[in-house]
């Protein structure tokens, strides 16, 4: 399934993860938010821009400072905030046009992928472990596997959603 944001929700152990200082891009385009689906490090800036000539806003429905509400009335804005609370997910919507919605997975570390047209993921750099990998999909929910790698092993994890 495509556009479905993948991650390790536990046993990453704790540690300082480097968090890239490139923005993730949120773009507003078509009167939709492109990508629909995306992953950030907390911390980590958002640029969210506004490529339509047309009114729109950008409204964050998370929790603590994962909430906030701004407008982008121009052509070629952008605006650069950053989500610091690990949470996935956080809803972005504009309340100009109630069918955009967009879906940021907050994470405070690397481990975290989205899905491409073929539905596959990777998850790359892992310390060997038991982890729960989580799969979240805007239409049918989670899902959740616990696997065990060890150092420098490939394992794949297929997540399947139930009905
Ligand atoms: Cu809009």
């Amino acid at each position: 399934m495509a556009e479905t944001f993948v991650w390790v929700k536990r046993g990453i152990p704790d540690g300082d993860y480097p968090i890239p200082s490139d923005p993730v891009v949120v773009d507003q385009r078509g009167c939709e938010f492109v990508p629909r689906v995306a992953g950030v490090r907390a911390g980590q800036p958002v640029a969210f821009r506004n490529a339509d000539e047309t009114l729109h806003n950008v409204h964050a429905v998370g929790s603590g400072s994962n909430r906030f509400n701004f407008g982008m009335p121009l052509t070629g804005m952008e605006v650069k905030r950053q989500l610091t609370e690990p949470q996935v997910m956080v809803t972005i919507a504009c309340d100009v046009h109630p069918w955009m919605r967009a879906w940021l997975g907050v994470v405070r570390h690397p481990f975290f992928a989205v899905t491409g047209a073929d539905g596959s993921y990777a998850l790359t750099g892992l310390p060997g472990g038991t982890f729960v990998v989580e799969a979240w999909q805007e239409a049918v929910g989670r899902v959740e596997q616990t696997v065990t790698v060890g150092d420098r092993e490939q394992r794949t994890v297929d997540l399947t959603f139930g009905q």
